[in-house]
């Protein structure tokens, strides 16, 4: 796996042992994370699931972001497993399932993101052959050594089945959702992605991890939660979002301009 090739890219670093950074991107529009992976995210993550991408601006996003020289991955709606394997074709790194509760759902994912035989991803990746500059021998040889399944662990349910899920060989990663997290634990009482228990469930995901020789990674709504992570053992971050971070800046340089 090259470091050099954008698609292959992002999990030839997590195999080097190098923490990568993620630009969360809710809008649709293609240029968006273009521009933060330009700025020096080292990938960019589409978001399907709370975000407004859909099919067509997922492929133009995952161009895009390749064409700039960097790794794209996608966020699926919950329990749209087939999405993830158009999205592969399409140039994708990696996909992201939200919400992997149980054994069951890992094999369902990990069945759609990985070519046979260790799962059953039909063949057709048009787009993606041109992104990565491989031929259809090299592409199938190693296509599910690359593409990142990565199981996004934010309920009780998923904690209990933490083990089962990594244990799945199609599961690369696991990604914790510290704000569903924190409703679950919280027995739907509370959103706080810094509370005591999401703060001890970062530390067992990422030792359980570790144990099945997998990657943790987690969404930050800061850079300073993400560095924090990183310290912890925590392989790949998300740090804030387009709109947290453009929403910052609006604020930043108008209250400049009123003279603050
Ligand atoms: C969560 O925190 O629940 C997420 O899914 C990250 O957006
Ligand atoms: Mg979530």
């Amino acid at each position: 796996m090259s470091q050099s090739n954008p698609v292959t890219a992002l999990a030839a670093r997590v195999a080097a042992g190098e923490f990568t950074t993620l630009a969360w991107c809710s809008m649709a529009d293609p240029a968006v994370p273009e521009h933060l992976v330009r700025e020096g995210f080292d990938s960019a993550m589409l978001d399907m699931q709370h975000g407004a991408s859909d099919m067509v601006s997922a492929m133009a996003g995952i161009s895009a972001v390749t064409l700039a020289g960097k790794p794209c991955v996608v966020r699926i709606p919950v329990g749209h497993f087939s999405t993830a394997s158009r999205l592969l074709d399409m140039g994708a790194a990696g996909v992201i399932a939200p919400m992997i509760n149980s054994l069951a759902d890992a094999k369902a994912f990990a069945g759609f993101m990985k070519l046979p035989p260790m799962g059953e991803r039909s063949w057709g990746p048009s787009r993606a052959l041109a992104l990565t500059g491989m031929d259809m021998p090299t592409y199938l040889r190693e296509a599910n050594k690359f593409h990142l399944a990565i199981a996004m662990i934010e309920t009780r349910e998923a904690i209990s089945a933490l083990d089962d899920i990594l244990a799945v060989p199609g599961i690369d990663g696991v990604f914790v959702g510290p704000s569903d997290l924190s409703i679950a634990l919280s027995n739907g009482k509370a959103i706080d992605p810094n509370s005591k228990d999401v703060d001890a469930a970062l530390d067992h995901i990422c030792k359980r991890a570790k144990a099945h020789k997998k990657f943790a990674a987690a969404f930050c709504f800061t850079g300073k939660k993400a560095n924090e992570l990183r310290l912890r053992g925590y392989a790949m971050c998300s740090v804030a979002t387009d709109s947290i971070l453009l929403r910052a800046a609006a604020r930043a340089e108008l209250a400049i301009a009123r003279g603050a």
